[in-house]
């Protein structure tokens, strides 16, 4: 589990591009953000950064492509998300099987313990924390991280992905929205009185983090666990001193400290992935008060810079998100299933599903088992088998096409959505928002009897390029 090695890796696939000397003032930001803009954008690891000694290290936009994805979960290699979401589909259900069989084994010795600084000797600008969009209202240190925290009552730990502010030398800001488990177990502490222990992995393999940063699995079992089994390998953690928890041995970065409780400090603006600055003005925000650090010599630190899509993490997260909701589909005893997907563009808000219609009310009844326990899903839009729900313009075509909206768009009322959200009233209101519920499949009482799609055979496309593909460039 170790992001070196990780880098080697994918440097000897091709897909690795060293960025020498960008400066961390909103040039790393800049640089990551035109790389997604391009095709099959290689990851980078920025290197001599400005300020900084020469081989500390950033990597960002590491999970970009279907190939480095699927390598990191060792899958076999694939060029296509749609085939990727069939192999994950497939592989989830025995992670899922398997949580217990894998848990974290706790070493003594390991490369995090390489440097260790305490107290007054914490100093986190020595690590070149991004200024990474023109708005944010200082440097976020945590973007590619895994934030550790553990629930009071279970003892277990739990890893998630929040954007880490960093406030001064010691001080770092937390922004988790209300639901996720790190709030939830920090919280419990808070409402005690008492300080909640919080470490950040600063750098870590990407599975781990992509783990984090997925609402994978459910409490009471950790990301560690998931990340266990997905490897079938127990992931090796060191037991953090101060805070008792357990933190990845090969980290390349972790803080280690408390929240203190009923304690805030302006957090923000930051821009996130809804492609919106959250926000307007800075809101306050519980903080943590850094107590120790430990860095691997040379460290790499992980950056996931949330932009206006395209960005990064749409697609690792939308394909093992869609995976789930697939397989939960199943689960809740919708028959006939064959593609799910979370557009890119739509930032978790555009979800398509396609299905094979069976009989009167199947689509109606995937648009409301697909609304059970997701938060985030705004649009959802069923259509026939012969839509690619990974293909947006197919989903958009069989929308505009198969829908009469007066009959085929269904509005249901308050359900959950997240403070970022652009469209939750600022700054208090509730986040609720309504959902549509579309069915863009063919009606299924004259389904047999709707107009024909125009669809080339592959036949005739075969003949037609044969013979005149190579003159016309077809
Ligand atoms: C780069 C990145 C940044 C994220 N930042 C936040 C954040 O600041 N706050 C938050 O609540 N969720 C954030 N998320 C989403 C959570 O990481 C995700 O929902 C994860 O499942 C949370 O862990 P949990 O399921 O254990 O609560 C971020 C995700 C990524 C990929
Ligand atoms: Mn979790």
């Amino acid at each position: 589990m170790d992001l070196r090695q990780w880098l080697g890796e994918i440097d000897r696939m091709g897909e690795l591009q060293v960025v020498r000397g960008a400066d961390w003032d909103l040039e790393i930001g800049g640089i990551s953000e035109l790389n997604l803009r391009r095709t099959n954008c290689p990851a980078l690891l920025f290197k001599d950064i400005q300020g900084y000694p020469p081989d500390y290290g950033i990597v960002t936009c590491a999970l970009t492509t279907t190939r480095r994805f699927t390598h990191t979960l060792g899958l076999p290699l694939r060029d296509s998300w749609r085939e990727v979401l069939e192999i994950v589909r497939e592989k989830y259900k025995g992670w899922q099987a398997n949580l217990d069989r894998y848990p974290p084994v706790e070493v003594r010795d390991a490369p995090v313990l390489e440097n260790v600084r305490s107290g007054p000797a914490v100093n986190l600008y020595e690590f070149p924390a991004p200024k990474w969009h023109e708005g944010d209202g200082g440097r976020y240190i945590g973007t590619g991280c895994s934030v550790i925290t553990r629930d009071p009552d279970t003892g277990e730990a739990n890893l998630g992905t929040y954007r880490t502010m960093l406030h001064d030398r010691n001080t770092v800001g937390l922004h988790v929205t209300p639901g996720r488990h790190a709030r939830n177990q920090y919280e419990k502490y808070h409402d005690r009185g008492l300080p909640a222990p919080v470490a950040i992995s600063l750098g870590e393999h990407p599975l781990l983090f992509a783990a984090s940063a997925s609402e994978v699995p459910h409490a009471p079992r950790s990301e560690y666990h998931f990340v266990g089994a997905v490897r079938g390998e127990p992931v090796r953690v060191i037991h953090e001193e101060l805070t008792g928890l357990p933190v990845p041995a090969e980290a390349e970065i972790v803080l280690a400290g408390f929240s203190p409780p009923g304690k805030v400090r302006a957090e923000g603006p930051f821009g996130e992935f809804t492609g919106y600055y959250s926000g307007a003005e800075d809101t306050p925000q519980p903080y943590i008060e850094i107590q120790r650090v430990y860095h691997r010599s040379k460290p790499v630190m992980g950056g996931v810079p949330p932009n206006r899509p395209p960005d990064e993490r749409s697609h690792f997260m939308d394909v093992i998100r869609a995976a789930k909701l697939y397989n939960d589909l199943i689960d809740a005893g919708v028959p006939e299933v064959r593609g799910v997907w979370f557009s890119d563009v739509g930032r978790q808000l555009l979800i398509a599903i396609s299905i094979k219609q069976r009989y009167a009310g199947h689509a109606k009844q995937t648009l409301l088992a697909a609304c059970l326990g997701y938060t985030f899903g705004r649009y959802v839009v069923i259509v026939d088998e012969d839509i690619d729900p990974t293909n947006r313009d197919e989903v958009l075509w069989a929308m505009c096409t198969r829908t009469d909206p007066a009959r085929d768009i269904d509005i249901v009322r308050e359900t959950r959505s997240i403070p970022l959200d652009p469209i939750v009233p600022k700054p208090t209101g509730a986040p609720v928002t309504s959902r549509a519920l579309i069915n863009a499949c063919k009606p299924y009482e004259w389904k047999d009897r709707f107009p024909r799609p125009i669809k080339m055979s592959p036949e005739l496309e075969d003949k037609t390029r044969a013979r005149w593909g190579k003159t016309l460039g077809l």
